[in-house]
């Protein structure tokens, strides 16, 4: 039997990796699309990559970039792919208000390119795709919890951007007869998550500051509130919306939300480290005020408790107004009722999960050699 091909843009970011080893998994053979970079940027599929040389590979990256169509209209020619999972984006939010043109033009343009590649090259009635919708539609939310048929009011440029490409794709969906979906997720995450995503940003500075490699981290807007998930999660979604008979929108969340705050105070405690809030606005603070000692000793490891011990009683949050946005997004939670009901999809791991699994690997990660020679021992002021 022939095996199916998927085309995944984004291939080298967080849901790209994960949703690439899932289809592989399943005997798909994975194209691509990654962008030139004058670094390697392949290290979250650098488990799954075969050389050229190898005969019958079941991965193979192309060089392309969602702002060239022409680009995009020979690699899905050349592919003929059975399903498109458009991935890719410039998937930061606050980044977006510094990058307004580039974010319309690959998060919005894009989505229509791709369309248009499809329907151009003939493959309409074959290829079925996945459009990478966002819970940022909701922006200034208009109904608690957010459903499909809850009003977009979108907050950003990213945001904007995104709406295009989520009416587009239900454009050419009801123009066309194409199989197009959006999968309208809420944020998730995992160890993969690019480092200036707040759940990464967090769990990378605690496992620093355990290991003594940092003094304090400075945070944004610590009152919004998330629904979060894992990535390993919604990467199964993604696959079910496509197995469809027919294309669909859905909502995939978790149905529970946590404020930023709430997050961090999560992720302290889970290495057995105990923080108090205090303050408030641009002057809240977080103190560190216990440490379960046989718990961080088990979690970060005993030689770094005597150190911390001595840092009771001194602040390891701090605020700093740069890292708010212009427009925020308050309040994100998710009713995924019609994706379990279906889809059959139901999130396997609970926030605390998550955590556990984003700490192990950022304090393994931190406590390899080339971390150490960046930060030493000392204690550091880091920002990022
Ligand atoms: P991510 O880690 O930031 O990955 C984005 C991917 O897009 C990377 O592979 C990136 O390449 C690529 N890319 C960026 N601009 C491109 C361009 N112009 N042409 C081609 N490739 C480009 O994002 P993610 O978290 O995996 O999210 C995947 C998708 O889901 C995105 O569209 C995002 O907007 C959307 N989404 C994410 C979440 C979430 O919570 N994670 C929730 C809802 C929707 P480089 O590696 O070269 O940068
Ligand atoms: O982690 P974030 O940057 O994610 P955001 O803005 O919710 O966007 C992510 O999820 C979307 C789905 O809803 C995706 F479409 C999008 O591509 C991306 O993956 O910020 C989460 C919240 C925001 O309210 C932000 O203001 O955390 C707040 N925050 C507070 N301090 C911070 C920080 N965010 C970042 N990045 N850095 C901070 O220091």
């Amino acid at each position: 039997m022939n095996k199916k091909v998927a085309l995944i843009t984004g291939i080298t970011g967080q849901d790209g990796a994960y949703l690439a080893e899932y289809l592989i998994k399943k005997g798909y053979i994975v194209h691509g699309v990654k962008r030139r970079s004058s670094m390697f940027n392949t290290e979250r599929i650098d488990h799954l990559y075969q050389d050229p040389h190898v005969e019958n590979r079941n991965l193979i990256l192309h060089y392309g970039d969602l702002t060239d169509s022409l680009n995009l209209t020979r690699i899905i020619g050349e592919t003929q792919p059975d399903e498109i999972y458009n991935l890719a984006a410039m998937s930061h939010v606050k980044v977006s208000f510094d990058t307004p043109e580039y974010t319309a033009n690959a998060d919005g343009l894009g989505v229509l390119r791709i369309l248009e590649a499809v329907r151009l090259l003939r493959l309409s009635q074959k290829t079925r795709i996945y459009q990478a919708s966002t819970s940022e539609l909701y922006g200034l939310v208009q109904e608690t919890p957010q459903k499909e048929t809850t009003p977009f009011y979108p907050r950003s440029p990213y945001a904007v951007a995104k709406l295009y490409g989520y009416w587009i794709t239900v454009n050419y969906r009801e123009a066309y007869g194409m199989h197009a979906s959006n999968g309208i997720l809420f944020n998730h995450e995992s160890p993969l998550r690019g480092e200036t995503f707040v759940t990464r940003k967090v769990t990378r500075a605690i496992s620093r500051i355990a290991l003594g490699m940092q003094k304090k981290m400075y945070m944004g807007n610590l009152s919004a509130k998330r629904d979060w998930g894992h990535a390993k999660d919604y990467v199964r979604a993604m696959y079910a919306i496509l197995q469809q008979d027919e294309p669909s929108d859905y909502v995939i969340a978790t149905g529970v939300t946590t404020t930023i705050r709430d997050f961090i105070r999560m992720s302290f405690e889970a290495i057995g480290v105990g923080i108090t809030f205090r303050g408030e606005g641009i002057d809240e603070t977080a103190v560190l005020t216990s440490i379960d000692e046989q718990l961080f000793a088990e979690k970060a490891g005993e030689d770094y408790l005597e150190a911390l011990r001595k840092r009771i009683g001194e602040d390891v949050v701090g605020v700093d107004p740069n890292y708010f946005r212009p427009t925020e997004v308050e309040l994100l939670i998710g009713d995924a009722t019609k994706a379990r009901t279906r889809l059959g999809w139901e999130p396997e791991y609970s926030l605390s999960a998550l955590i556990e699994d984003m700490l192990h690997n950022d304090l393994k990660l931190m406590k390899k050699d080339s971390y150490l020679k960046k930060g030493g021992y000392t204690i550091l002021n880091y920002f990022e």
